[in-house]
């Protein structure tokens, strides 16, 4: 196939003074972005959920391949089913799974098997990668890079999420593949990323009273 080429028109300049007062301020916000554990049953309008999910979906891919699929989810029976089984998997995880020295560095999180924030929170999302694309002859197509590029994506939709002035968990049951059979995912194309809980915070919340690490740790220039 011949490549198509069009200009880039979305670019835009800005002068070099207001380039770094915008990456300031973008820093700035995504410095007050916090995970919290404890949500309002406060409804968020779909709309709002479909914005952010649009931004996720402008997430650079392996190959343009976009191998991502996200279920938003309010109902509140498939919220219990996925609290359930969710619970069911970390109820394992913290009595026999999860070896000493995990459950040592989770301990300032103040993490345990119950999660009602599932049933609570207004929305679910459940990340999918799609590993694979179910062509018309019925054959399989490889993906690339689909953990890279399912990772980028939900790192737009969780600043997307947080722009909008929302909060999010990332919440991580293990493993999820119970996600697929309840949210009618093909479990030979798709296998479950991250269930992300969003809303807002309930009044009053409390978070883990942890840091960021400084600049000049997570970088370096040379
Ligand atoms: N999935 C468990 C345990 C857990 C693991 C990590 I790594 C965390 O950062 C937080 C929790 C749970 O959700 O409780």
């Amino acid at each position: 196939m011949h490549p198509k080429f069009i200009p880039l028109t979305g670019y835009r300049e800005y002068p070099p003074a207001e380039m770094l007062e915008r990456a300031r301020g973008f820093a700035d916000e995504m410095q007050r972005r916090r995970t919290v554990r404890d949500f309002s049953s406060r409804p968020v309008p779909r709309e709002l959920i479909e914005q952010c999910l649009r931004a996720a979906g402008s997430a650079p891919s392996g190959a343009n391949q976009q191998p991502w699929h996200f279920v938003a989810i309010s109902d509140p029976g498939l919220k219990k089913r996925i609290r359930m089984a969710a619970e069911a998997e970390e109820r394992e995880f913290y009595a026999h799974r999860a070896p000493p020295e995990w459950l040592e560095v989770l301990q300032p999180l103040g993490t345990d098997a119950s999660k009602p924030f599932l049933e609570i929170a207004p929305w679910l999302i459940a990340v999918f990668i799609r590993r694979f694309e179910r062509l018309a002859d019925g054959t399989k197509r490889k993906h690339y890079y689909t953990d890279e590029s399912v990772g980028l994506a939900t790192g737009l939709l969780l600043a997307a999420i947080h722009h909008a002035g929302l909060v999010s968990l990332t919440h991580t049951p293990s493993p999820m593949k119970f996600l697929n059979a309840i949210l009618g995912r093909p479990a030979d194309l798709e296998r479950p990323f991250l269930l992300l809980v969003v809303g807002h915070p309930a009044t009053g919340v409390m978070i883990p009273d942890i840091s960021r690490k400084p600049l000049g740790e997570i970088a370096g220039f040379i």
